[in-house]
């Protein structure tokens, strides 16, 4: 079956189940959202995504939106069925991997998200940027990437030697970084680079951002 992805490559939410697909050697067709014309706000969209928000995906009778819950079941499904495994060999290991999971969405993306709309959505509509929030945001991040740091420095990646979809679920917030200035956070720390070039050079990464070119 192939699976059905709604949203635009540009979108870190939906960049990070289309990387995941990937890694995990699954057929999926994307399917465009026009987000700058609303079409994720429109009766037919909310239908898959009732909080108007990219991606959602839909697999023969099965839908579900929310991108991180898209990519634990992908994993979760592939590691039973005996293919590639990015959730853990053992219910610790996916533990460690909800876990990490876990910080991303509440230590780090939390922070990188609000710069996302201070720093492109905001402009974008004409309104200005509050660099105060930024700054803060910011100054939160260094000491969370300093609990990152201390971590690669005892294991590969966030959940141990194995590359997971908790790594995965980084890859677009830290090319946000990257991409818009704020590279010192990453390159300054050692142990956090070092895995951030690993992760993104991986041919998943690099496919799913050959769809923005
Ligand atoms: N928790 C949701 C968040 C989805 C989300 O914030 N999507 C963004 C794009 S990355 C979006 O749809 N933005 C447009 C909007 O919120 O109107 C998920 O992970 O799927």
């Amino acid at each position: 079956m192939v699976v059905k992805v709604f949203g635009p490559a540009y979108g870190a939410c939906p960049q990070r189940v289309l990387t995941c697909l990937v890694e995990l050697g699954l057929e999926f067709e994307l399917i465009p959202i026009d987000i700058l014309s609303g079409q994720h706000k429109k009766p037919d969209f909310l239908l898959r995504q009732p909080f108007g928000q990219v991606p959602a995906i839909e697999d023969g009778d099965f839908r579900l939106f929310e991108s991180r819950a898209i990519i634990r079941y992908y994993a979760a499904k592939c590691a039973r069925d005996g293919g590639v495994n990015l959730y853990g060999k053992t219910l610790e290991e996916r533990a460690l991997v909800d876990q990490w999971l876990e910080v991303e969405v509440n230590n780090y993306n939390s922070l990188i998200y609000t710069m996302v709309l201070q720093l492109l959505v905001l402009p974008r509509m004409g309104q200005g940027t509050d660099l105060e929030l930024v700054r803060d945001c910011k100054g939160k991040l260094e000491k969370v990437l300093d609990v990152y740091e201390e971590r690669l420095s005892k294991s590969k990646y966030l959940a141990g030697e194995e590359f997971t979809i908790a790594d995965v679920s980084h890859l677009p917030n830290t090319r946000f970084l990257m991409e818009e200035g704020m590279e010192d956070l990453i390159k300054g720390r050692k142990n956090v680079y070092a895995w951030w070039i690993d992760i993104s050079s991986r041919p998943s990464w690099k496919k799913v951002m050959e769809f923005l070119i």
